[in-house]
């Protein structure tokens, strides 16, 4: 990792124009560890335009960003004359969408910083990769970037860093050691934690509020050798019902909704269930449930989605069923048996 090698390659090209690129619906991570990258290079080359891009967007909470920190994002980049190309927070190229071709034909240099697992094609398009995926945030290796200069953040780029690391770790409980100590050396530049979570939070909408209370409200509990799974439904959020729900206490929760004629369903755990069980939410439950519903399901290990046709208290049975009959007899790979199979 070396701050000197990237500033040699932009001092070797003589570089007017460096583009820092974030990735699609560009998030926090991306965006702060740009614009704290973009800081640092300014002191050591104070005539290049050093400019943040992000061609496929950024997300919402990044829209808040920017109206609390003096950055610029241009949203349409000139790729084609950038003269260095600097890639942050991905591992491939693809995730600038129609941009990616325009990028892999530049003659530009392309130096990467990222904290994803190395893909092997990025690595052979950049000259210079900058990567650790152990680091918990981008922003960590850009942080890492200034103590190899000896250069101190100032309070704004501070602030950027220590936002990213929060977003990245959904507020640090996905952090690792060493990002405490980062966060402990940002937070010493004078930040106001608190104050700067705070302002950042997204805020939740009233009807996402009712959602989840009245999901609570209307929770089924059924405990299943020892572990708790709460059914509910609800007309809209089911994921962040579903979510809350498990945050409340239960391991599993399934909360479907229907909406003109289609039924969704979400389903959340936590991780000891899924560990302990060894359901996979997404292959185990949600694939055969949107089979069961004439639609589809999937997704992760401890959070997926399901589609399909029919009535809210059928499907929840049926997801009860499944669940009771993975956490009962896991080896059985046939339909459960308590509900007959619904005729198409
Ligand atoms: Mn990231």
């Amino acid at each position: 990792m070396s701050f000197k090698e990237l500033l040699n390659i932009l001092e070797e090209k003589q570089a007017g124009f460096v583009l820092l690129l974030c990735h699609r619906s560009a998030d926090a991570d991306s965006i702060c560890s740009a614009y704290g990258l973009q800081g640092l290079i300014k002191r050591f080359l104070p005539n290049s335009v050093v400019e943040i891009g992000c061609p496929a967007g950024i997300n919402k909470p990044s829209k808040t960003l920017l109206e609390y920190l003096p950055i610029t994002v241009n949203l349409n980049p000139n790729i084609e004359s950038a003269e260095v190309i600097v890639l942050l927070d991905m591992n491939t190229v693809e995730q600038l969408d129609e941009s990616a071709d325009t990028i892999k034909k530049s003659p530009a240099p392309k130096i990467i910083i990222d904290h994803h697992a190395p893909n092997q094609e990025t690595m052979r398009l950049c000259r210079l990769c900058i990567i650790n995926d152990k680091a918990a945030a981008n922003c960590e290796l850009v942080y890492q970037l200034f103590a190899e200069t000896k250069i101190k953040p100032n309070l704004n780029e501070a602030k950027a860093l220590f936002v990213g690391i929060a977003f990245d770790t959904r507020h640090f409980a996905l952090a690792n050691s060493p990002t405490f100590s980062i966060l402990a050396a940002l937070v010493s530049e004078g930040i106001d934690a608190q104050q700067t979570l705070s302002q950042f939070a997204l805020p939740i909408d009233t009807s996402e509020r009712i959602a989840k209370l009245k999901a609570c409200k209307r929770t089924k509990i059924v405990i299943i050798n020892e572990w708790i799974v709460a059914l509910s439904h609800v007309s809209a959020y089911q994921a962040p019902a579903a979510k809350a729900l498990v945050d409340l206490g239960a391991h599993v929760a399934a909360v479907a909704g229907k909406k003109s004629g289609k039924i969704e369903i979400s389903l959340r755990s936590i991780r000891q269930f899924n560990k302990d069980t060894g359901i996979h939410l997404g292959t185990d439950i949600a694939a055969p449930l949107g089979e069961y519903l004439q639609g589809v399901g999937g997704g992760h290990a401890m959070a997926s989605g399901v589609n399909g046709k029919g009535e809210i208290q059928d499907a929840l049975k049926q997801c009860l069923a499944l669940l009771k009959q993975k956490i009962t007899n896991p080896e059985a790979t046939t339909q459960p048996e308590t509900i007959p199979a619904k005729s198409p």
